[in-house]
């Protein structure tokens, strides 16, 4: 009873930023990713009747304590739907920097999810997949998909309408470009899971967030499909300062900018006044990610790479789904 899956990680263009269910993980708004080709996680599972308890191995380390507990209960509900007891042998390798805002967790559970099930015999379909990996991290749910991604926030109180649904194939947009900028490798001090609770407690702006939203999803849609990049990159970099104004809000504040970030964010706007195009997106963490098109990779890259304290940049193309593969870690 051994499986192992691949999954991307995903930027959204219109994020998830809280909660309405904390224990099913259900939004309170939708949100629209693409998914990233090569930042991916790769995880065997094994059930083994002869574990005394569960086991996971991430990035090599064993984990104890609130990650093994995360996986212990996503494990369980898989459980539940195999009928099956065993424990079990997790082993998982990210190719990025793990909670530094480059969506870990929504490729870790969505590579968990796929590996999990096939390895329980459990036939699901995408839909199921994408409620399952929802349950693990919110972000999951779009990251079983492949191209461009929308999660419906649904309005069923058990969930069983809140998944993920592809928009647009990877190869229906061969030019989009999402430069990722890695500024620190340093674990981010806030978590999403306790950050995004917060800020729907206390910010004065989260009203007007979820004011706005729906109009961002909507041009967002329109214009991956359309293909209309300006529209998109308009829609994306606005949504996400909208965002992070509703975490600067919050009490207590909570930055995840670094001084990086900042100038890189700066590097964008100075580019487009020169006539490039392109666009920045910034997750719960101090990573900038730049949209562009393949026309203008060379150039914003370049002026990137002027940025003293940007560690690396990786550029990534349309990424495609979570599937299982044939190698295992052990
Ligand atoms: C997103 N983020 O849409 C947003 C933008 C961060 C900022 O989804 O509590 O790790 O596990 O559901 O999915 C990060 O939050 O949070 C996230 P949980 P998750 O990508």
């Amino acid at each position: 009873m051994k499986a192992t899956a691949r999954a991307n990680a995903n930027i959204a263009l219109v994020k998830y930023w809280g909660k309405r269910d904390d224990e099913l993980i259900l939004p309170m708004n939708g949100s629209i990713s693409v998914t990233l080709s090569g930042l991916n996680t790769v995880t065997t599972v094994e059930f083994n009747e002869k574990l005394r308890n569960d086991v996971f191995v991430l990035n090599g380390v064993e984990q104890k304590g609130d990650e093994r507990k995360k996986l212990g209960n996503h494990l369980d509900l898989v459980r539940e739907k195999a009928k099956i007891k065993w424990n079990a042998r997790v082993e998982s390798k990210n190719n990025f920097p793990t909670a530094a805002g480059l969506a870990s967790s929504a490729s870790g559970f969505a590579a968990l999810s796929v590996a999990a099930a096939k390895a329980a015999h459990l036939e699901l379909n995408e839909k199921e997949l994408s409620i399952l990996a929802r349950m693990g991290s919110g972000s999951a749910s779009r990251s079983i998909h492949g191209g461009f991604v929308e999660w419906q926030k649904g309005t069923k109180k058990d969930g069983s309408d809140s998944y993920a649904e592809q928009i647009a194939k990877p190869g229906h947009w061969e030019n989009f470009r999402i430069l990722t900028t890695i500024v620190s490798g340093k674990e981010k001090k806030v978590k999403s899971r306790a950050g995004m609770k917060q800020t729907v407690q206390t910010s004065p702006m989260y009203k007007g967030w979820l004011e706005t939203v729906e109009n961002d999803l909507e041009n967002v849609r329109a214009g991956i499909l359309k293909k209309n990049f300006s529209l998109v990159g308009e829609t994306a970099e606005m949504n996400a300062l909208k965002m992070h104004s509703t975490m600067l809000t919050t009490r207590p504040a909570i930055i995840y900018w670094e001084p990086e970030t900042i100038e890189i964010m700066h590097a964008v706007q100075e580019l487009r006044e020169e006539g490039t195009e392109c666009y920045f997106t910034i997750d719960a963490g101090p990573q900038v990610k730049v949209l562009c098109l393949q026309k203008n990779e060379a150039i914003v890259t370049a002026r990137l790479g002027e940025i003293t304290g940007l560690q690396k940049i990786v550029p990534c193309k349309v990424g495609g789904k979570a599937e299982t593969i044939s190698e295992h870690f052990f």
